[in-house]
């Protein structure tokens, strides 16, 4: 099952119980020595929870939950350092983005994305990764295309970096149904509202 990357344009994610949450490698802080534990390239929540805590200096569990999740790497100022690390224009952007309030913190309101995201692991697998997009709220006018290209420079990024090794160029960007249009950017058709003018209905429930 090839690595997949998969934007979960929605009501944002529990990060607490979500282990698939995808970290954005180009904010990751150049000072901090994360090892990459499992040898895949990059550094996931896997390398982050990995038994002999390795990465245990670097990491620390503050809403207690026992393990590392997104939470724990946004309520700590050596992973959210205030500085844009990968110069996207989205300020400590970790683990998703907030469209609706303008925030690194794509916290669930409803539990409908955590549900979505849920679905996306079932049928995508074990090497399923998550971006949760929070966009869903008041829905400003043109958030869900600010989303989709905000998805769509990540996962390039993300590819980019796979691409570097040999037979390391199967990390896939998509929502559920996601497909390419003529002019290089990426349409999602599922897992929440389709863009306007893209097709423009419902397809998740
Ligand atoms: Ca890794
Ligand atoms: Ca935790
Ligand atoms: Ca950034
Ligand atoms: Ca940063």
């Amino acid at each position: 099952m090839p690595a997949v990357i998969i934007g979960d344009i929605d009501t944002g994610l529990n990060y607490a119980t979500n282990s698939q949450v995808w970290i954005n490698q180009g904010e990751i802080p150049k000072g901090l020595p994360i090892k990459d534990v499992d040898g895949d390239l990059v550094i996931t929540f896997k390398d982050l929870n990995a038994p002999y805590y390795y990465n245990a200096p670097y990491v620390r569990d503050s809403n207690g939950n026992g393990v590392i999740d997104g939470q724990d790497l946004l309520a700590d100022t050596r992973w959210a350092n205030g500085v844009d690390d990968d110069q996207n224009g989205y300020l400590d952007d970790l683990v998703g983005w907030n469209f609706v309030y303008g925030t690194n913190n794509a916290t669930d309101i409803n539990g409908h994305g955590t549900w979505i995201a849920s679905i996306i692991s079932q049928s995508a697998g074990p090497s399923t990764y998550i971006v949760p997009i929070q966009i869903i709220g008041n829905f400003p006018s043109g958030a869900w295309s600010q989303a989709v290209d905000y998805f769509t420079a990540l996962a390039e990024g993300a590819r980019r970096r796979r691409a570097l090794r040999r037979n390391e160029q199967s990390l896939l960007w998509q929502c559920p149904g996601l497909v390419g249009r003529d002019d290089g950017a990426f349409q999602c058709r599922g897992g929440g509202y389709s863009l306007p003018g893209w097709g423009g209905k419902r397809s998740d429930s």
